[in-house]
Parts: C-alpha cells; sequence; structure tokens
C-alpha cells in the first residue's frame, strides 16, 4: 500500500480535502500524530487538558453528549485554545441515519456541532448518498470546514464492521473525498488513497487485555507499523494517568517514531 510508506508532504498535496491537508501541515509541524480522546464529563475539565497537553497533539476527540456541562460558549473557548495550540477538534458523533436526519443533527438541536467541529465520524451503514449530503447542500460551509472521517472499521471484539462492509465503505468515501478527510480503521482498506488519513483508536501502551467491555488495545507501534495508522487515538491511556502532559509527550514520541520508521522504510 503506497500511503503507508509516502511522506506526509507528498500526501499533503495529493490531498483533496481542506481539512486534511491542515492535518497534515500540523502533524509536521508539531511532530505528532497524537489525537487525545478527552472522554471526561465536564467541558472546563476538558479545557483544562486541552491547555496542558495542546502542544503535544493534532487531534482533540471529544464526545459532546456525555458532557455534563455543555454551552457554545464554552466551545467557543475550547476553540480558542485549538487555536491557540493549533490542533483539530473532532466531534466523534458517529452519525449513522439517513442524511435528512443527520444534517439536522449536525446542523441544529442544542450543540451545533457544525459552529465549531472541525471533523466528525460517521458510520456508513446508510449508503453513500449519506455521505454525500451529510453537511447538506453543495453550498454549505461546513464542507470546506469540516471534515468526515468515515468508520470503515471498529476496535471492539466481534464488531460487525466486515471485510466486505469495510471494502465497500471505502469506495464510496473514495467517490466523495470532497467530504471524506479519512477514515476510522484497524487496518488499510484495499480501496485507498494518500490523500486520506486512517485514525486508529484501541491504543494504550499500559493495557493489552483491553478493558473488560470489548474494547481491544494495541501499542502505538502496532498501531502505526502493523495496522497502517497515520493518526493514534489514545483515550483511558492517557486522561486517567497522573501526568497528562508526561504521558502525552510518552505517545506522542512513540507515536512519531513509529510514523518516522514506517515512512522511510
Ligand atoms: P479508550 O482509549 O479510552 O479505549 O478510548 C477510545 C476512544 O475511541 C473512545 O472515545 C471511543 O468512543 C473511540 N472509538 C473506539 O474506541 N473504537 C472505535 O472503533 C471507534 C471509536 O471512535
Amino acid at each position: 500500500n503506497p500511503r503507508l510508506h509516502e511522506s506526509l508532504e507528498e500526501r499533503r498535496s495529493s490531498s483533496k480535502h481542506p481539512i486534511a491537508t491542515r492535518l497534515f501541515e500540523l502533524m509536521m509541524a508539531k511532530k505528532s500524530n497524537l489525537c487525545v480522546a478527552a472522554d471526561l464529563t465536564s467541558l472546563d475539565e476538558v479545557i483544562k487538558l486541552a491547555e496542558s497537553i495542546g502542544p503535544k497533539i493534532v487531534v482533540l476527540k471529544i464526545h459532546v453528549d456525555i458532557l455534563e456541562d455543555f454551552s457554545l460558549a464554552k466551545m467557543k473557548q475550547l476553540r480558542k485554545v485549538a487555536k491557540a495550540h493549533e490542533f483539530l477538534i473532532m466531534e466523534d458523533r458517529k452519525f449513522a441515519d439517513i442524511a435528512n436526519t443527520v444534517q439536522q443533527q449536525f446542523h441544529g438541536g442544542v450543540y451545533k456541532i457544525s459552529e465549531w467541529a472541525d471533523l466528525i465520524t460517521a458510520h456508513p451503514l446508510a449508503g453513500p448518498e449519506m455521505i454525500t449530503h451529510l453537511f447538506g447542500d453543495s453550498s454549505s460551509d461546513s464542507r470546506r470546514t469540516c471534515g468526515c472521517v468515515l468508520i470503515l472499521e471498529m476496535s471492539t471484539k466481534n464488531a460487525l464492521t466486515s471485510q466486505d462492509y469495510s471494502k465497500e465503505a471505502a469506495k464510496w468515501g473514495l467517490i466523495a473525498s470532497d467530504i471524506v478527510a479519512g477514515f476510522v480503521g484497524q487496518s488499510p482498506p484495499d480501496a485507498d488513497f494518500s490523500g486520506w488519513i486512517q485514525f486508529t483508536p484501541g491504543v494504550n501502551s499500559a493495557s493489552k487485555s483491553g478493558d473488560s467491555k470489548g474494547q481491544q488495545y494495541c501499542s502505538p507501534a502496532e498501531a502505526v507499523l502493523e495496522r497502517g495508522a497515520d493518526i493514534i487515538i489514545v483515550g483511558r491511556g492517557l486522561i486517567k494517568s497522573s501526568d497528562v502532559v508526561a504521558t502525552a509527550e510518552n505517545y506522542r514520541s512513540e507515536g512519531w517514531t513509529a510514523l518516522t520508521k514506517r515512512i522511510t522504510n
């Protein structure tokens, strides 16, 4: 798979999505391929975490619907931190409905995700038209300001994201390359494209056994060198640690060393 060995600069120039282009630039500038899953229930705490580990990460992933103190004013604060420390905000909403519903979930409701998310996740379950119409019609600003990350495979035991499913969905993603900036997966898809970014969750250096609720873990090096991850997603391995800054530096350094090794091999 050529994507795995191309330089980030080459991949940046073949990218068809402005958010993917930006992410390649951030990775190179910060020497980081670390995305932290800030799965905390307080947005104030998420902001604090982001202020401390901001320089080490390229993406901060959140689940807006687990926050107990959500407000758009606080999201604006988080956006300021993201701008100051230069990282992207990914809302891991895993949109999975018909396009007409998803558009309303993305733009409306309490969270108004389209106002603050640089990246969102979506399950391709509902078919290719859900992907092409995800952000609204062709005049929607979100087509430039937000990238879709398609969930092609899940990290959990016995996930239903079979090879056939992922293969078909990857093809749809390629057709909608103005919408799709990358994908979540545990391996490179056949229909791959070097301008696409692979995000791999289920990364934890301390635990090999998973979380006893179906989650499975591998190390940063395994994610990058054996599974094709461009970006490693680390949640509890970092947020539960007693020194989050030191832990972020360890994951940044391990992830980046592995990525550099893969590219130069
Ligand atoms: P942790 O490292 O604490 O297990 O967290 C993993 C994070 O990645 C969670 O936010 C989860 O929602 C997300 N995730 C995952 O674990 N597996 C997938 O296949 C897709 C995900 O988005």
